[in-house]
């Protein structure tokens, strides 16, 4: 007996490890809207506490070089879905884009693998009917705050009583506690907040009502040497609202005319003027004008925005919470991701769009029990493009030649990886906020950039000696040879990612 142990043992721990390693992890993806890196205390912000995700990035992977291909909802989602550009999957920006999900997805690939899959929360694809999944219950477009409604895949449209992350928590979990247990999942929760128009949770007003945030050092920005900086239309100085986006009416009946507002019950109603009766008071009092104003208005924005992350936030640790207390955290992937970034002040804006830094890059975080290493942090190139290669290999279905991410598995599971050395970036949409369409190439050290449509003009930075984007380079006879370099990476790229709308613009000369 005593020479058999051994080998029963090793017996056992082989054949547990084996079946442990070889089971499909379930996966939960959440995916928010909008929610600026700089806002995240995992990636060491100071301007408010995020506990759930911090604990994600604690327990598992902090990427800290994570983008977007077009920093834009739809587009982003659609490539997230499709592991393939704008140019491919058909949705290159929110206005006149309607996702065609007749083409290869992950959570089909998933599906053919054995996986049950369910969306719920904010999708914003356009009005086609959702496939690749067993379940869905998403809000119609942009979705509401306050009471909102969900079109479900069982033909229903239906409003729920209270805010918009809570129900979205309740719906995800009532669909994980009846999906069939045999089989894995994935679940991609899609939430509203930090979106336009920042309304926060009852629970949540004034949070942060005693603190005064900084000033980026961008804040005043002059757009010197860049052009299409200075034709946008998303400055907090400007483009912000004091009505609808800062919540300052000028009545109680110009308030009632916002939807948003109007369709709150009288008790959620009672509390939410109680709270924007006294800002009101408070900013009529005072007064402002010019500089003064534009700060006032920052706080506002950031006061809300932040609220409105507070709820995000919690929501996410009741949904790790969940996965504990049903025994499912072990053999479950989380993926915290935003759609993109965006600006919290910096340039003197908020919105997004834009390749540079702040809305170009998204926060991510992911965390596989017995994969990754707790506490890792991965500062390679990651796009969203590649989510979805890498969750179908992460599931052991097969990933179709069309998708054109990079599965970054092997990096997770320190297996032969080479990682990309620059990133390819196309944004589109040429409306809402006045953003010039643009192409780019960003390496380590420099990005280099080709906006067209509203403006014809090249740009290039050096990111190590100009992290802020100030100072346009393209010109000076010092960047000839860069500029050259990068031109030729960045043809090299859209001709590999198939860009053909790209590559007539790149060899097009830009007028003086
Ligand atoms: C809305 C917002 C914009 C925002 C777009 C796109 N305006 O139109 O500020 O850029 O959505 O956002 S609002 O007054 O209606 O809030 S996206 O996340 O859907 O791409
Ligand atoms: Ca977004």
């Amino acid at each position: 007996m005593k020479h058999f142990l051994p080998a029963i043992v090793f017996t056992i721990v082989h054949l547990c490890c084996g079946a442990q390693t070889s089971r499909q992890p379930n996966i939960l993806f959440i995916i928010s809207d909008d929610h600026a890196y700089q806002t995240i205390s995992a990636y060491g912000s100071k301007l408010t506490q995020t506990p759930g995700i911090d604990r994600l990035a604690r327990e598992g992977a902090l990427f800290t070089n994570a983008y977007a291909t077009n920093s834009l909802c739809g587009p982003s989602r659609a490539t997230i879905l499709s592991g393939r550009y704008s140019h491919l999957n058909g949705f290159r920006d929110n206005m006149q884009s309607n996702f065609n999900f007749n083409q290869d997805l992950f959570v089909k690939q998933l599906q053919a693998a054995g996986y049950q899959t369910a969306w719920v929360g904010k999708m914003h694809l356009g009005n086609n009917t959702p496939q690749g999944f067993n379940y869905y219950e998403i809000l119609p477009g942009q979705g509401e705050y306050y009471n909102p409604d969900f079109i479900s895949s069982g033909g229903t449209r239906k409003r729920y009583e209270g805010y918009v992350s809570n129900v979205i928590t309740q719906l995800s979990e009532q669909w994980l506690n009846d999906r069939d247990p045999n089989k894995p999942f994935c679940l991609v929760v899609g939430h509203k907040a930090t979106h336009r128009v920042w309304m926060p949770d009852l629970q949540d007003l004034g949070a942060f009502d005693r603190r005064t945030f900084p000033l980026p050092a961008t804040f005043y920005d002059n757009y010197d040497t860049r052009k299409a900086a200075q034709v946008q239309d998303m400055t907090i100085e400007k483009t912000l609202r004091l009505a609808q986006d800062l919540k300052v009416f000028p009545s109680r009946e110009a308030e009632n005319k916002m939807r948003a507002i109007s369709r709150m019950t009288p008790e959620q109603r009672k509390k939410w003027d109680a709270y924007y009766d006294g800002i009101k008071q408070e900013f009529v009092a005072k007064k402002l004008s010019g500089k003064a104003l534009t700060e006032w208005k920052f706080q506002r924005y950031m006061k809300d925005y932040l609220s409105t992350a507070k709820s995000l936030d919690r929501n996410i640790n009741a949904l790790l919470q969940y996965l504990d207390k049903h025994d499912l955290a072990k053999n479950t992937i989380v993926i915290y991701m935003s759609d993109q970034g965006f600006y919290m002040g910096e340039h003197g804006w908020f919105d997004k769009r834009f390749m540079y830094e702040e809305s170009f890059r998204t926060p991510m975080v992911m965390r596989y029990p017995g994969v990754i290493k707790p506490g890792t942090k991965i500062t390679d190139f990651i796009m969203n493009l590649d989510m979805a290669p890498t969750l179908i290999q992460a599931g052991k279905g097969n990933v179709p030649e069309t998708m054109q991410g990079l599965s970054f598995l092997p990096l997770l599971k320190k297996q032969a990886y080479t990682p990309r050395k620059a990133m390819y970036y196309h944004y589109y949409e040429n409306g809402e906020h006045s953003v010039s369409p643009h192409f780019g190439i960003k390496t380590k050290r420099y990005k280099l950039i080709r906006f067209y449509k509203k403006v014809a003009a090249w740009e290039l930075f050096d990111l190590q000696k100009d992290p802020h984007e100030l100072k346009n380079i393209y010109d000076d006879p010092a960047s000839v040879k860069i500029v050259a370099d990068l031109k030729s990476q960045l043809a090299a790229l859209i001709d590999q990612y198939k860009d053909a709308e790209a590559r007539v613009i790149f060899d097009t000369p830009v007028a003086d």
